[in-house]
């Protein structure tokens, strides 16, 4: 009895502005592709059922093609593992917060999908002996909040959500929250009747407990990209991908996908006393180094200890030509931190980073009592990655 773990697909997911020859935005194809390998990979393994677990479209009106996308994919799924359910929830990125505008998700009950995208469903596969108890995000923001409990005499009993279980971060790295994550809890997780858990939401393949699993996106989609690449070298985790699921024997083995594009924060470089012809040979060297050079790639580069002026004088019609090659290349010019100066709340000797100020500012700030917070700061962190790229972008 085996089942297939995805989740956060996040289609019709867009950045960096740039176009392919077909004149549409190269990581939204890169984010379909993703999903297509993993598809793929599936089929392939021939589960008994497959558990999509939230954000399957980035955006609650998602793009003609990701909608496209998606029916022609699950399409295939079902053509090709006929006898597999397919159960899908939604996320908090799919999931509208207006109750007059149509969920996308009822195409997906059409295709024969069983869909959970307003509140927590439950569905039974007594062919399987399963049971998957599907909850999207909009239900556990319902109060009161459903009881998250097995039920029935099936022999697998399956909890499937969304959301940010307790002590993930540990406090420590926010950027790497989500904004408008509902918060779930140990008790709803840990129960010992639970053959399995299936989340969405975090975007990094992590074993929360055994047998408690994010699968993790299928591409780098969220705001703060660099920190999932280096959660994902720390937990030393082979790239994005979906987990196969085997609840007989309780064992979860992870199924990287090849990666549609390459995704790289170069060794970050310290410009102390350097001026800007040696910072320019050294920024030379540093992008001369990356294999098969930066080309194609999204490349991050941060160079701490840059005055204004060097980085003024720095050789940029050099850096233009890596911005031209790359998808998107962005050098990370740092000032010098003026000693002594502390600056906002975080861990002691570690500055908080723009979105981090961004969230903590909007998520105190008052605000009219219509307005709602968590689409407020969303909306706040989304504004600040677009300036961000539109800037990088040049
Ligand atoms: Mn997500």
């Amino acid at each position: 009895m085996r089942i297939a773990h995805v989740a956060d697909l996040h289609l019709g997911a867009r950045q960096y502005h740039r176009l392919n020859a077909r004149g549409r935005n190269q990581r939204e194809e890169d984010v379909g592709i993703a999903f297509v390998r993993a598809v793929d990979g599936i089929i392939a393994a021939r589960p008994d059922a497959v558990l999509v677990a939230g954000d399957l479209f980035h955006a609650v009106r998602p793009s003609n093609s990701a909608i496209l996308l998606a029916y022609q994919q699950f399409g295939r799924l079902r053509r090709e593992l006929p006898d597999a359910p397919i159960v899908v929830i939604a996320g908090n990125h799919d999931t509208p917060r207006s109750t007059d505008t149509v969920s996308i998700f009822g195409l997906l009950h059409e295709l024969g999908l069983y869909v959970a995208h307003e509140s927590a469903r439950r569905f039974d596969f007594p062919g399987l002996d399963l049971s998957v108890l599907a909850v999207p995000h909009a239900a556990l923001t319902e109060t009161p909040r459903p009881a998250l409990e097995p039920s029935g005499d099936a022999k697998y009993q399956v909890l499937m959500t969304h959301g940010e279980v307790p002590g993930l971060f540990g406090g420590l790295d926010r950027t790497m929250a989500e904004a408008g994550g509902a918060h779930l809890e140990d008790s709803d997780l840990l129960r010992a009747e639970w053959a399995y858990v299936a989340l969405g939401h975090y975007h990094v393949q992590h074993e929360v407990h055994p047998r408690v699993w994010y699968s993790g996106s299928l591409e780098y989609v969220s705001p703060n990209p660099w920190g999932e690449l280096r959660e994902e070298a720390t937990q030393g985790i082979p790239g994005k991908g979906w987990l196969l699921v085997d609840l007989a024997a309780s064992r979860v083995t992870r199924h990287p996908i090849e990666a549609p594009r390459r995704v790289l924060d170069l060794p970050a470089l310290d410009a102390t006393d350097l001026a800007a012809p040696e910072l320019d040979r050294m920024i030379a060297s540093a992008v001369g180094e990356v294999p098969n050079g930066v080309e194609g790639a999204v490349v991050r580069l941060v160079v701490r200890e840059v005055s204004r002026a060097v980085a003024r004088e720095l050789d940029h019609a050099k850096i233009r030509g890596w911005k031209a090659s790359a998808l998107h290349f962005q050098l990370d010019l740092r000032r010098p931190e003026e000693r002594g100066r502390q600056v906002g709340s975080g861990a002691p000797g570690r500055r908080q980073t723009l979105p981090e100020i961004l969230e903590e500012f909007l998520t105190h700030r008052p605000l009219p009592a219509a307005v709602d917070r968590q689409a407020f700061v969303a909306e706040g962190l989304k504004l600040l990655e677009d300036a961000d790229h539109a800037a990088a972008d040049g």
